[in-house]
């Protein structure tokens, strides 16, 4: 016996129960404990079939991610598992919460699976930049064959217990109490003489397999998967399990993990994994942090950005208002927010009754009064400093007391919107970014003012609604965008220099970023950036040193994808072409300029765009801007598309190297001043120690 595993006998039923919370991960303890258990009640002859069972709120979660990178302790997974598959008696697991990676590898090591109707199991590894290096690439094609086996493994999204029965993952949904369930079950076995059923000595039934199955399936994900080395392992797995002995499968298995877990992708996506979760954890704010219900909600606006936040809210069952200037406007946005859902609808994943559902909890308005008693109001109008103050005296004057008021502003300064309301505690900022129902992140921007409370509240909302929150401090352009600017300016910069759009935008594509900055002008809508440049001059100060080529091409009629032509043209099927008068412009510009184009390099590109980043990243750090590294990293990951296999703009710097970023930073700055590469005197100290952004607490 051990803190975290026991086991006893009820009847002739042996019961093995892991204890170990948070998730009863297979922590070196956990491992020993089964293990010991698994010999004891086999050797026990009044024993005549033993229960694996978890004590919590789930099943083994799978191996413990805080273990990898450091020397194994105690009996290895794979060892337990022949220990428990080798037993001379039938083993049960018995499944609730969620079974997954090595806790359903573990689970298919036993001869039966059971499950409660609300139990999930999965194989997420390759979400984590692995495989499932317990046998699950083996054992599983052997129980529901390998095509369904593959897709599993690639998707890695849990699975229902009642879809897991029909998949023969699980042999038994079981209603009620699971572990007198399972103990029924396990003594039927025992009744009827049921055999052993060992899974690693089922033979594949590779029969159905179509031809070319696996070569066509790598095709099928091949631009899903770019950058990641483990699908392509995990198919040569499955592979594996179809022409080779379990043994061999297992030996390529093995060899398989072990290389994805020595690769930056897989340590990139750990570090996601856990810095999710740490972004959620506010320094200041305890858990316990009071906080305020939020039963109703409001929205101000039914544009692109009021629709989107309108269905977040409607989407996790918050009934919600909202607030338009005309008939007309309100009648559109609904419109809008009723055709987003029917299209949904129409690929599969919302039921009409959904659809009705959610258009229920939605109500228009075009009156503030309606929305007094609402528990937080979201403003999405105007990018204007004096509309938004107008807007907020009046929320002040008609909230209720305690209604929390936000704002969704991309770049204004919170605490100036704040000061016009008698209740600056109450305000806060929601950054949503656009599509606003379909984008995880969520900016939360803490005012000096804001309470505790309030933070607490949204902080919980944010996951209510399906975001990922990030606190963010009040500057021009809070987190992601203030970095992203630097971004922007450098692209545009080499540009002048002697660059072209597509080979920036290749370059960046092929680092990860989902499309380059061009591209990207051309589907937002070229023109939509020059309006906001003319609008709020403030907001957006041009560089007078350098042209804005994106309002160049609005004015000359070319305004990206909806124009057929921006800086790509672009044909009827949607492909693109770098766009020849783009070129001819770009190049008299230079000119003009008496700037003598040069040969860049992809290496600056990348050193450019990113670092610039980077940099900015580093400033806001030891401004407090940013609470810590990962927080960017979430930030740049969920709201930028920044490539989650490289962990994120910190986490990149991190693996560069911050001596090879900093010399880089500071080459530019000579060379160009500082307005876009100002000095971080954080980078510098940690480049100079040879530390990392992860010990950046150490140096501010
Ligand atoms: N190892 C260590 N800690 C874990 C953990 C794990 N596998 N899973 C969760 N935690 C911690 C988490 O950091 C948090 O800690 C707390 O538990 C609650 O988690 C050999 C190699 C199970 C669905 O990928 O998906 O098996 O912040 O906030 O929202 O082939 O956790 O409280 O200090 O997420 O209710 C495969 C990962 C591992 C599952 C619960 N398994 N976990 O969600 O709580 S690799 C996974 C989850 C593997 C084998 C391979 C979720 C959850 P703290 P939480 P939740």
């Amino acid at each position: 016996m051990s803190d975290v595993v026991s086991w006893a006998k009820e009847g002739e039923i042996g019961v093995i129960t892991v204890n170990s919370p948070p998730v009863n991960a297979l922590s070196a303890g956990v491992r020993q404990g089964i293990f010991d258990g698994t010999k004891a009640l086999d050797a026990d002859e009044s024993v005549k079939a033993i229960v694996l069972i978890c004590d919590g709120r789930t099943f083994i979660a799978g191996a413990d991610i805080t273990e990898f990178g450091k020397p194994p302790k105690g009996p290895g997974l794979r060892l337990v598992q022949e220990t428990m598959e080798d037993a001379s008696k039938p083993i049960v697991a018995a499944i609730h919460g969620t079974a997954l990676g090595g806790g359903l590898e573990t689970a298919l090591a036993c001869h039966y699976r059971v499950a409660i109707p609300s139990a999930k199991v999965g194989l997420p590894e390759v979400k984590l930049g692995l495989l499932p290096g317990a046998g699950g690439t083996q054992r599983l094609p052997r129980l529901i064959g390998p095509e369904r086996a593959l897709q599993v493994i690639i998707d890695g999204n849990p699975i229902p217990a009642p879809d897991a029965k029909d998949l023969d993952i699980i042999d038994a949904v079981v209603e009620g109490d699971l572990r007198e369930g399972t103990i029924a079950f396990a003594q039927k076995l025992v009744d009827e003489n049921a055999p052993l059923r060992k899974v690693s000595a089922i033979d594949v039934d590779a029969s159905s397999l179509p031809e070319n199955f696996f070569a066509d399936f790598r095709k099928s994900i091949a631009r899903k998967t770019r950058g990641f080395p483990a699908p392509e392992k995990i198919i040569q797995c499955i592979e594996a399990a179809v022409e080779k002995p379990f043994d061999e499968g297992m030996e390529i298995e093995g060899a398989g993990i072990a290389e994805l877990m020595a690769g930056t992708e897989s340590q990139a996506l750990r570090y996601m994994f856990f810095s999710e979760r740490e972004v959620a954890k506010i320094p200041d704010v305890p858990k316990d942090t009071p906080q305020r219900e939020i039963k109703t909600a409001a929205v101000l606006g039914a544009g692109t950005m009021g629709g989107g936040i309108t269905m977040n809210f409607a989407n996790a069952g918050i009934p919600v208002t909202v607030v338009e200037m005309t008939q007309e406007a309100l009648d559109r946005g609904l419109g809008i927010i009723e055709k987003n859902y029917r299209n949904t609808q129409a690929k599969g994943r919302l039921t009409a009754e959904d659809v009705d559902t959610r258009m229920g909890l939605i109500t228009g308005s075009l009156s503030y009064d309606d929305i007094a008693d609402a528990d937080i109001v979201v403003e999405a109008i105007f990018e204007n400093m004096a509309i938004k103050k107008e807007v907020f005296e009046k929320l002040d004057g008609i909230m209720k007391p305690g209604a929390i008021l936000a704002s969704n502003t991309s770049y204004l300064d919170l605490d100036e919107i704040a000061a016009v309301t008698n209740r600056p505690e109450d305000v806060i900022g929601l950054h949503f970014f656009s599509p606003a129902n379909v984008m995880r992140l969520l900016e939360i921007v803490r005012g000096a003012k804001t309470s505790k409370e309030v933070l607490a509240t949204c902080m919980s909302m944010a996951k209510t609604i399906g975001k990922i929150g990030v606190v963010a401090g009040v500057c021009h352009g809070f987190i992601g965008n203030r970095m992203l600017s630097r971004y922007s300016t450098e692209a545009n910069k080499m540009l002048l220099e002697g660059a072209m759009p597509w080979q920036i935008d290749d370059v960046l594509y092929n680092f990860g970023m989902p499309m380059g900055p061009f591209a990207m002008g051309d589907l937002a809508g070229l023109d939509v950036g020059t309006r906001a440049r003319e609008e709020f001059p403030d907001l957006f100060p041009i560089d007078p040193d350098f042209p804005v080529f994106a309002d160049m091409l609005a004015k000359m009629g070319l305004h990206g994808q909806k124009t057929k032509a921006g800086y790509y043209k672009y044909g009827e099927d949607r492909s693109k072409s770098p766009n020849p008068d783009v070129e001819a412009l770009i190049i008299a510009e230079s000119e003009k300029r008496g700037i003598e184009r040069r040969e860049i390099s992809d290496e600056e590109i990348i050193e450019r765009c990113i670092y610039a980043a980077i940099n900015e990243g580093a400033r806001e750090l030891e401004e407090g801007i940013a609470l810590r590294p990962c927080d960017i990293d979430i930030i740049w990951i969920n709201g930028y598309g920044f490539p989650s296999y490289r962990g994120g703009p910190m986490f990149y710097a991190d693996l560069v190297g911050l001596d090879k970023v900093h010399a880089a930073v500071e080459r530019y700055r000579q060379r160009y001043g500082d307005r876009n590469w100002k000095y971080s005197a954080l980078l510098e100290k940690l480049a100079k120690a040879g530390k990392k952004f992860s010990d950046w607490q150490e140096f501010v």
